[in-house]
């Protein structure tokens, strides 16, 4: 039987208190989401290989909700800003909630039928990602991108095609702000 308790959440370092798991992923894990390869390798060849972010997980088997918090590096390759992969769920009635409690972000969304959408990502501002729509964070700020998410435990990560085919846009630096542009290298 599971028993409520509650979870410290730290909004600077997104620990967990307690946690069941965590990851990390490197940015060299992170090789074709960006668009600029040359750049990518570079990065990779001057012996950066940061964290680009981590996932610490609250999740139970036995219960139906989950959450936890993902804490991005700011850093770009070329003018890219750092991502997460991106996902749909696999169980597509699925959607998730992404609540930011620090730095700045872009929540970059897209519908199976091509609508894309984006969410500003700020202290304070929670995120509705409905069933449906695939989702990849964008960590825009100069500092750490903090945010609490609560999905379905076995919504499920479907990585295939935002890994194959790419997300129609892209958040990149121009003239020192962000900006959301089409994907040049975006195949359906
Ligand atoms: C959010 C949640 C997690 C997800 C993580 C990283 O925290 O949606 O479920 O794993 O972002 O995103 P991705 O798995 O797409 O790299
Ligand atoms: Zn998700």
């Amino acid at each position: 039987m599971l028993f409520p308790e509650g979870v410290a959440i730290d909004s600077l370092t997104g620990a967990l208190l307690p946690s069941t798991s965590s990851y990390v992923k490197r940015v060299s894990e992170l090789f074709g989401i960006y668009a600029d390869a040359a750049a990518f390798a570079e990065y990779i060849a001057q012996g950066g290989d940061q964290v680009a972010y981590e996932v610490v997980d609250y999740r139970k088997a036995e219960s139906d909700l989950s959450f936890g918090t993902t804490v991005m590096t700011p850093g770009k390759i070329g003018d890219e800003y750092f991502m997460t992969r991106g996902h749909f769920h696999v169980r597509q009635e699925c959607g998730e909630l992404y609540y930011t409690q620090t730095g700045l972000g872009v929540l970059l969304l897209e519908s199976r039928g091509g609508d894309v959408r984006s969410v500003e990502m700020k202290p304070g501002v929670c995120a509705f990602i409905p069933p449906g729509w695939a989702h990849r964070s964008v960590n825009v700020g100069r500092d750490k991108l903090v945010f609490v998410w609560v999905c379905t435990t076995d919504a499920g990560h479907d990585y295939g095609e935002i890994l194959e085919r790419g997300m129609r846009q892209r958040v990149v630096e121009r003239d020192r702000q962000p900006q959301i542009v089409p994907n040049l290298k975006y195949a359906p």
